[in-house]
């Protein structure tokens, strides 16, 4: 496989340059105009020596997507031997699909791509795996029938985050001396179908259902973006009078949360009206909790790109990359947010 990976390669090389010569006289051609969005970041043909990654990104929904992006951005640069071409999906798996397929015509050395959603892939992939270049996921998985049509999956333990979750609410109750008292909870929800949505759901389930005296009254997705995680806060507001616990996926829904509490004339926190636990740690999030508006926030580390980029390296070396890799993660409350916001 390896031997034909680098003959592929070398075709590829060749290809990839003549394509890329082709695509800037023509660009050149048209009175100069500038690339196209995302098709050819690099400004010139890529130098041979050059390992040439394409990665599709899902969007810019969150601050902890754009901290994932500036990670990736950070390492596939020239100066560390790679030419990136980088394309923002913009939420639609439509254009992650669109974007792998221009990677494979312009026979790219490595994908890499975060999957909005888990179903959907198996046909492009194959198309990937039929070309000869390698996948990654980063972040999100995909269901698919055959798992060798990538090579590694890189991203944390969506499980666990949500497992982490319910037991800092466990911690919060004990607290409070409320370990009996009936707690009725709502939880917004990311991305309907995605990794991310369904590891935190089932990790959070895990601990509620061993509490008779949880009650949760609904689950929303609230597409992991501020303005859709206030507007369904809002509703929920309006429609439970007791709502002891808010579960938020993501601190970008948090935030738009947090503004419907506050406009609806409740308090959050573990001394106000609603507990709020909420995921990823974002600095802005990290002080409310010192604040108190926020219980406990579950990290999930963005910080990805270093992970692509040793498993691109081990492939380069021939040596065996582990087709799981996991990113370090912990809980942040108020007892140790300050350590973290002062690294900051
Ligand atoms: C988590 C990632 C989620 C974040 C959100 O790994 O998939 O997507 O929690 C982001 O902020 O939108």
């Amino acid at each position: 496989m390896q031997g034909m990976r680098w003959l592929g390669s070398i075709k590829r090389r060749g290809w990839l340059s003549i394509w890329l010569l082709f695509a800037v006289i023509l660009m050149g051609g048209c009175a100069g105009g500038s690339p196209a969005e995302g098709e050819m970041e690099g400004e010139t043909v890529p130098d041979d020596n050059l390992i040439v990654v394409g990665v599709s990104q899902i969007g810019s929904e969150s601050v902890w997507r754009t901290a994932n992006t500036a990670s990736i951005q950070r390492v596939f640069t020239k100066e560390n031997g790679y030419f990136l071409i980088f394309k923002n999906a913009r939420q639609k798996q439509e254009n992650q699909i669109k974007a792998l397929r221009s990677f494979i015509s312009q026979r790219v050395d490595y994908i890499a791509f975060s999957p909005i959603t888990e179903r959907g892939w198996d046909t492009v992939l194959l198309e990937a795996k039929e070309a000869g270049i390698p996948v990654i996921l980063i972040d999100r998985k995909v269901k698919v029938r055959d798992d060798s049509l990538y090579v590694a999956w890189i991203g944390p333990d969506f499980v666990n985050e949500g497992r982490l979750a319910g037991e800092a609410l466990e911690e919060c109750l004990k607290r409070q001396g409320r370990q009996e008292e009936s707690i009725h909870i709502v939880v917004l929800q990311g991305t309907e179908g995605s990794t991310s949505a369904i590891g935190r759901s089932r990790g959070f389930l895990s601990v509620a259902e061993e509490h008779k005296n949880w009650n949760i009254l609904e689950q929303v997705d609230a597409e992991f973006t501020t303005a859709k995680g206030q507007e369904e806060m809002e509703r929920l507001l309006r429609k439970y009078e007791n709502i002891d616990v808010l579960i938020s996926q993501n601190d970008d829904m948090t935030f738009g949360a947090l503004e419907a509490i506050r406009k609806s004339g409740k308090k959050a926190g573990e001394d106000g009206d609603i507990i709020v636990i909420s995921f990823d740690a974002v600095k802005n999030a990290l002080k409310l909790v010192e604040e108190g508006s926020i219980t406990a926030d579950v990290e999930c580390n963005p910080n990805q790109g270093e992970y692509v980029a040793e498993v691109i390296r081990r492939m380069e070396n021939h040596e065996n990359v582990a087709k799981l890799n996991f990113v370090e993660e912990q809980v942040f409350t108020a007892e140790n947010v300050r350590e973290r916001l002062e690294e900051e």
